[in-house]
């Protein structure tokens, strides 16, 4: 998988691919990451990439040609399957979608700032919003990046079988069952009789059982 992002802030994004996990997802090829300044394709001395509303409302907008020249550079090299942009207004992301971005090769980000970008790119150019929750960042960079973690950890050989996608929260529209480790009993407190039991149906029994419990407390949504 490629990613291209393109972001005003790209320093914001740097220490998330080079830390861990996505660090060895890189290392291992199994995900490229090229950051776009958009800074470079403004207008003028100044590099001008916003500019005032036209109507009058607050706030300063990404203009279109700066996004129209980064874009189309990108598009002219290789096809994308995706142009996305990382927006409050997009559609929410969930895991449903992580899985369906993964199984994809060439993604454009598109980071917004301030009140957004023109309405013509989007029209002309964004083939997908995303928002990352009901709430408001800075810019659509911390939110880019949250995306791209969702999406590189299910790309094939870059968790290890412990770390499995398979059996995480959401993955089956369950939250996950409570987890222990040793020591077995600490200060009075014990770890459930069934996990040291050795009877592995006894077991997945047991943690399907809570998952549906949690799920029930926490999240009757995801039950319906
Ligand atoms: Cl994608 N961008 C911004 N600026 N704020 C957000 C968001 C994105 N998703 C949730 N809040």
């Amino acid at each position: 998988m490629r990613i291209d992002i393109i972001s005003v802030l790209p320093e914001l994004m740097e220490s998330p691919f080079k830390t861990s996990i996505l660090k060895r997802a890189v290392d291992k090829g199994l995900v490229e990451i090229h950051f776009h300044n958009l800074r470079n394709y403004g207008l003028g001395k100044y590099r001008q990439i916003d500019d005032a509303p036209y109507g009058g409302s607050a706030g300063m907008v990404m203009m279109i040609e700066p996004l129209d020249n980064c874009i189309s550079e990108l598009k002219s090299q290789r096809n994308y399957d995706e142009v996305i942009y990382l927006t409050p207004d997009g559609q929410t992301l969930n895991q449903k979608i992580a899985n369906k971005l993964s199984t994809l090769e060439n993604l454009i980000f598109l980071c917004g700032h301030y009140k957004g970008i023109d309405q013509r790119v989007r029209d002309l150019h964004i083939t997908k919003e995303i928002s990352i929750g009901d709430y408001v960042l800075t810019g659509g960079e911390l939110a880019a990046c949250v995306l791209a973690d969702s999406v590189i950890r299910l790309l094939p050989g870059v968790l290890n079988d412990e770390q499995s996608a398979l059996t995480d929260s959401f993955q089956d529209d369950l939250l996950s069952p409570p987890v222990y480790t040793r020591p077995a009993s600490y200060k009075g407190l014990d770890v459930p009789e069934v996990l040291l039991s050795g009877n592995f149906s006894k077991i997945e029994d047991w943690l399907h059982d809570e998952a549906i419990k949690i799920t029930r407390e926490r999240r009757p949504d995801l039950l319906q």
